[in-house]
């Protein structure tokens, strides 16, 4: 199944406190992606942006949550909503999606278009839990809510544009959590999704723990969703991410993951997010995001 891939670019940071990850999905396409993606056998089509007008222009408290904060919701409703869209009319049509982010509340669009109309599973790359909800985040960035907005976890269930109708918690797996703060952590502790730590991974290797998190969200039966947040791996490897936690995975070990993915042969959307090019180092980090997409849909080396 070798789909074309569309490529369709999501520049917010709306959800992550005006750092720069805006420019992610410019500096993605100038770090390369079209050849990194030609180099894997890849047809690809770029679909251009969804429309994301400047933080500066907005304001961060139009529309307030029921309780707690969540900045922007407005703005991120707006563009999740023609995110969903979009990436449901690429699987209409066929295609594979390849959103590129902006901070990771474009994952609402990514997901909920993805899980539109069928039962998916979803992998959740990142340091972060991303299990906040407006009454327990201690930010407001909904850059830390996405995964339990997508699940309806506690007032987002109420929120109907931002669950995805196809996805179970029995099929969500988060890999390499080293920074959830204590109420998400009893929060994701409650769910059913299954979570690995860095820890885990040191524990039992990368191989051992990919196979885990792909084999709960494979039983899925229409096919994966692959979220990942660059801030996965190491800020040695990722400098360049809008939040830098220590003792991330390694090059290598993204890489193997990635590949593993693209073994299931049930990839069926991929987004790579928080790319902010102002932190970053000649690019470095974007570059490694196109090359980390080459592994997923499939580059061979033999
Ligand atoms: C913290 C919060 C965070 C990045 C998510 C941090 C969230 N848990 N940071 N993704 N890059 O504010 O909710
Ligand atoms: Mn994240
Ligand atoms: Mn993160
Ligand atoms: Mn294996």
């Amino acid at each position: 199944m070798t789909r074309p891939v569309r490529i369709i670019g999501a520049p917010t940071d709306y959800g992550a406190n005006r750092r720069g990850v805006d420019m992610g999905p410019s500096a993605i396409r100038y770090g390369g992606l079209a050849d990194q993606l030609a180099d894997a056998g890849v047809t690809a089509i770029d679909d251009g942006d969804v429309e994301a007008p400047p933080a500066e222009v907005r304001d961060p408290d139009a529309e307030a949550p029921a309780e707690g904060s969540a900045k922007f919701l407005r703005e991120t409703r707006d563009v999740v909503t023609s995110l969903s869209d979009r990436v449901a009319e690429t699987l209409a049509a066929e295609e594979r999606p390849l959103v590129l982010g902006g901070d990771h509340s474009v994952a609402i669009g990514s997901v909920t278009g993805s899980a539109r109309d069928a039962d998916i599973g979803l992998v959740w790359f990142d340091a972060h839990g991303d299990f906040n909800t407006p009454a327990t985040s201690p930010s407001g960035n909904v850059h830390g809510m996405p995964l339990a907005a997508v699940l309806g976890v506690g007032d987002f269930a109420d929120t109907p544009w931002a669950n995805a109708d196809g996805l179970r918690e029995e099929n969500v797996a988060v890999v390499g959590l080293r920074d959830v703060d204590d109420v998400e952590r009893d929060a994701i502790n409650d769910s059913d999704v299954t979570a690995f730590t860095m820890s885990d991974i040191d524990e039992r290797g990368i191989d051992a723990v990919v196979d885990d998190a792909l084999e709960v969200a494979c039983a899925a039966p229409d096919g994966i969703h692959v979220s990942l947040d660059l801030d996965w791996l190491d800020p040695r490897e990722a400098p360049g991410v809008g939040t830098p936690v220590r003792g991330g995975v390694t090059y290598r070990e993204a890489h193997f993951a990635l590949e593993s993915v693209a073994r299931t042969g049930e990839l069926r959307s991929l987004e790579l997010v928080e790319v902010n090019p102002i932190l970053d180092e000649h690019n470095e980090t974007a570059a490694l995001a196109t090359e980390l997409a080459a592994s997923g849909l499939g580059k061979r080396i033999l």
